[in-house]
């Protein structure tokens, strides 16, 4: 649900008006709007870029996880570790259109760590990941884009530790 339909639910849940509060949300919102609609096509477009670079980043950070014994280990584990960072940052796209990262926590975060650390998974190499990914894709935007993309980015990082 966006910030606009969930403040209006809640209040007619209660038949009031909105808050204050809820307007100074949703004013927000408003105001991020094309910088969160620039981000998300960033992204978007740049998706493959992102993963690969994000990727090599990582592995030459972590060389463990791409080596014999690794999680990562092998085309085929290489490509579902490389699936996942994709998986993360179509989320990321969710949560910045949405300006809320609810989208982001309850399709990639609820269980994660508990599923991950039943694979095997280290999370902190997982972490490093969305750092790489935030790394590569905030070079490719401006300052203003930078600040407002990295919350969503620090948001799984967070989430993740
Ligand atoms: C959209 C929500 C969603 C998420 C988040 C998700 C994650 C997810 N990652 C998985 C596996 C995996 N995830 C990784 C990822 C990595 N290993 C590492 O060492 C690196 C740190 C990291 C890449 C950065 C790997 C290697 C596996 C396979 C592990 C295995 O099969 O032993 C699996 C197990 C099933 C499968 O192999 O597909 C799930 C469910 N699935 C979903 O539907």
């Amino acid at each position: 649900m966006s910030i606009v339909t969930k403040s209006f639910v809640n209040a007619d849940a209660e038949a009031r008006y909105m808050r204050p509060g809820e307007l100074d949300r949703i004013k927000s919102f408003v105001t991020t709007g094309e910088s969160r609609l620039r981000i998300a096509q960033t992204l978007t477009e740049s998706r493959e870029r992102i993963v690969k670079q994000a990727g090599d980043q990582l592995f030459q950070k972590r060389p463990d996880v791409v080596s014999p014994g690794g999680n990562a280990y092998g085309e085929e584990m290489t490509a579902t570790c490389l699936r996942d960072m994709d998986y993360y940052l179509r989320l990321i796209t969710y949560g910045v259109v949405a300006g809320d990262v609810t989208p982001i926590e309850e399709i990639g975060l609820v269980g994660a760590k508990e599923m991950y650390k039943s694979l095997g998974t280290d999370v902190g190499a997982m972490a490093q990941s969305i750092r790489e990914m935030k790394n590569v894709a905030t070079s490719m935007m401006s300052s203003e884009d930078t600040t407002e993309a990295a919350s969503y980015f620090d948001y799984v990082i967070g989430a993740m530790q």
